[in-house]
């Protein structure tokens, strides 16, 4: 790489953060980025010095940059990914960078095809006994999906990303029987309404310094919103990370009826607006690792024993391709024995088998939890 890679290491931050963090814009990325030791993300896995000498000067389409794509990991080198595309073209433009990402995450090489299936009466989930149901609080399944004729929320103009909410709430407010419900814009929404949403942990918020790295946070909190539906089990986040997340949640431990909501409503809204879609990365999303079917069906589940047993817990975790998160959100902890259980995989298998994988998962936890 010679000078530009040498003359990009800089000194740590004077209090000894991330170096990337002094990155002010994708154009300051003047040669091949530097990973402090330690950086554990997957554009640090995957980004040689040959792809980026294929792909530092690429642009997608809607002019979408291969620095734009890399920025967020670039400046914040803790991140576990650091990757967000601009548009469904930018996993063909940058496919040496790309194509290597999914691999890594998902396992799916570039030959293989997605198919994605909704079909909720192939789950076989039968529902948990008594004593296992009271240790599920709630169930939550979500998809992420993004409209075919826009680039992603990174790449949008204000005025693409105005006509996207005005199409996704057109979608929505057709909605009727348990479905039915309403949209609250957070640019308009009343003080009480948003202290309402707080309170259901329905609100998303600005703020998020990934996503405003990537440029999903421009012209915050213009064009963004919730819909819910009058039984608050419906959910739609509107040009958060994707530009639709399409929820469906409850308490207990339903994960039929949890699922079937969804797949109603997702093939409702589809019906209305096409979803970038192809046979190969099956459903788009910003974030690589929601490629596929985009979905994250998870449990909060009460697990005090089990938690305190790292390495059994882990164990179960690798074997049933699940995830342990924090009760509040992404990257959060969680510290009074509930966690959220869910799905790690995204693509290369359809939602019924993801949700499948959570279910199986959660049951092998509760033997667990059980026999300590
Ligand atoms: P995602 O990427 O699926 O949106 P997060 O972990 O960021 O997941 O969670 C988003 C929000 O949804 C958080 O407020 C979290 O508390 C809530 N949530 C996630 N799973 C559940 C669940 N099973 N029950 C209740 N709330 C949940
Ligand atoms: N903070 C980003 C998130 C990666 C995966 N989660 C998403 N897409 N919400 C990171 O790279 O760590």
């Amino acid at each position: 790489m010679g000078a530009s890679y040498t003359s990009n290491i800089a000194d740590a931050d004077v209090n000894g953060t991330f170096m990337g963090s002094h990155l002010k814009s994708p154009s300051d990325i003047t040669g091949f980025p530097y990973f402090p030791t330690g950086t554990g993300s997957l554009l640090q896995k995957c980004l040689t010095k040959d792809i980026w000498e294929q792909c530092k000067d690429r642009r997608d389409k809607f002019g979408f940059t291969f620095k734009q794509c890399i920025f967020s990991g670039a400046k914040w080198t803790n991140s576990g990914v650091g990757v967000y595309a601009g548009s469904h073209d930018s996993y063909y433009a940058f496919a040496p960078f790309l194509d290597k990402i999914i691999e890594s995450y998902h396992g799916h090489k570039p030959s293989d095809k997605h198919i994605s299936s909704m079909d909720y009466n192939q789950l076989n989930c039968p529902s948990f006994p008594p004593d296992e149901d009271k240790m599920i609080n709630s169930t939550r399944i979500r998809v992420a999906r993004n409209l075919a004729a826009y680039p992603l929320g990174t790449a949008v103009t204000r005025q693409q990303r105005k006509e996207i909410e005005k199409l996704v709430t057109s979608a929505l407010g057709e909605f009727e029987g348990d479905l039915k419900g309403k949209y609250f814009s957070l640019e308009t929404m009343t003080e009480a309404e948003k202290k309402q949403l707080i309170a259901d942990h329905f609100l998303f918020k600005g703020g998020d310094k990934y996503l405003e790295s990537a440029g999903l946070e421009r012209d915050w909190p213009e064009a963004r919103g919730i819909f819910h539906n009058d039984a608050k089990t419906f959910l739609v986040w509107v040009n958060e990370e994707d530009q639709l997340r399409i929820i469906s949640m409850q308490k207990g431990s339903d994960i039929l009826q949890v699922f079937k909501r969804l797949a109603d409503a997702a093939n409702k809204i589809e019906s209305k607006a096409k979803f970038a879609n192809d046979e190969h990365f099956g459903y788009v999303s910003t974030c690589p690792t929601n490629m596929g079917t985009g979905l994250r069906a998870s449990v909060h589940i009460n697990l005090p024993k089990l938690m305190k047993a790292k390495d059994l817990h882990q164990s179960i975790a690798d074997k049933y391709h699940v995830q342990i998160r924090g009760i509040h959100g992404e990257h959060t902890e969680t510290d009074d024995g509930v966690f959220d259980i869910s799905n790690l995989r995204r693509l290369g298998r359809n939602e019924v088998q993801l949700v499948q994988d959570m279910y199986d998962g959660v049951k092998a936890m509760i033997r667990a939890e059980k026999s300590l």
